[in-house]
């Protein structure tokens, strides 16, 4: 059975793009994989964290992930910080990685935007302690939305540079699994950005507890153009708005674009925000009732956390300890 390594960052509450993109892809996974999942909260101080809120969003994203169907027993979950193995592999990998290789992360460039001399230098390498993440286990297969496509193509290069630089075959090759619909779920202020949970703007994102009166709101307000809905979906192509709601409903109504604009192309998009509304909040309302049920007892999702943090560490503990050995660390 191969090992599979997530993680998502308690940056805030999972949005839609977190759940096509990451979230509804590992609970599929968990039917024949051996699943890791983590909230890196290392990686979420890579920018500001307010240190109370980063508590409550490290427990309010473990309810989002039970409720929607991670099974903690089964598999394994916890947060990154609790298993020092991240950190001391990240910081070899800091040395294995090349500046070069990271001056190409687009996801840096794009967060930190022209203001890059004033950005944590953990943001900037970022992708290093992502590799170790994964490779702190020897996992082979990663499922992430597609704007961690570039990040996971610079882990295999780390891992394969470590394998020569220390005449090894110890670490495996990493294969990115990456949604086929919805892999890059947009802004619903602006279609050529996406969905982030720590944007500005609220209305921008729908979150996994958002109630069926906020998601008609921001799917009301949702940016659009005056044309109609085409009947063809390369017609699309021009219209990221458009484009990003249409297939928002092909996933999660399990249709392709193209059926979705046979039913209705032609029209506004009165009508088919209403419809888009009522596939969202079948959707999504369930996941957002059964977390606030779970964060009524938020002992129970620690103690989760704790187990998961105790399995994890059991199985990184023996591969980093080799990784420190092979460098040549004095144990
Ligand atoms: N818009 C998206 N569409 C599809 N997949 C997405 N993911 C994130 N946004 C989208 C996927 O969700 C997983 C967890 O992401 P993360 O929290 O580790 O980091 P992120 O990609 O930076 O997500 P956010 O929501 O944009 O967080 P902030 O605002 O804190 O930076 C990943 O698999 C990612 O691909």
């Amino acid at each position: 059975m191969q090992r599979i390594f997530s993680g998502i960052q308690p940056t805030g509450i999972p949005q839609l793009g977190n759940y096509l993109g990451a979230i509804r892809n590992w609970v599929a996974l968990q039917q024949d994989h051996e699943c890791i999942f983590c909230l890196v909260d290392l990686h979420a101080i890579t920018v500001w964290q307010d240190p109370e809120a980063l508590r409550q969003q490290t427990l309010a994203q473990t309810a989002v992930l039970l409720a929607a169907g991670i099974d903690p027993k089964a598999h394994i979950l916890f947060n990154q910080s609790a298993v020092s193995a991240h950190a001391r592999l990240g910081w070899i990998f800091n040395c294995v990685s090349r500046l070069g290789w990271l001056n190409r992360m687009t996801q840096f460039k794009d967060k930190a935007g022209k203001d890059r001399e004033n950005h944590s230098a953990g943001l900037y390498i970022y992708p290093n302690l992502m590799a170790a993440d994964i490779l702190a286990y020897k996992a082979t297969r990663v499922p992430v939305g597609d704007d961690q496509r570039q990040h996971l193509e610079l882990a295999n290069d780390i891992a394969q540079k470590f394998n020569h630089d220390y005449g090894v075959d110890f670490f495996p090759a990493i294969e990115a699994l990456i949604p086929a619909g919805a892999a890059r779920v947009m802004s619903l202020r602006d279609g050529t950005k996406k969905m982030s949970k720590s944007d500005p703007s609220a209305q921008s994102r729908i979150e996994m507890t958002d109630d069926a009166d906020a998601i008609a709101l921001k799917i009301r307000r949702a940016k659009t153009d005056p044309e109609p809905l085409p009947t063809d979906p390369a017609d699309l192509q021009s219209r990221p708005e458009a484009r990003n709601l249409v297939e928002i409903y092909a996933v999660l109504s399990g249709m392709t674009v193209a059926d979705v604009l046979a039913r209705h192309g032609g029209t506004g998009f009165g009508p088919f925000k209403a419809a888009l509304t009522d596939v969202l909040v079948a959707a999504v309302t369930p996941i957002g009732a059964e977390t606030r049920r779970l964060l009524d007892a938020p002992e129970h999702l620690q103690a989760v956390l704790r187990e998961g943090a105790a399995r994890a560490n059991a199985i990184a503990e023996p591969i980093v300890s080799e990784v420190e050995r092979l460098v040549g660390f004095l144990k």
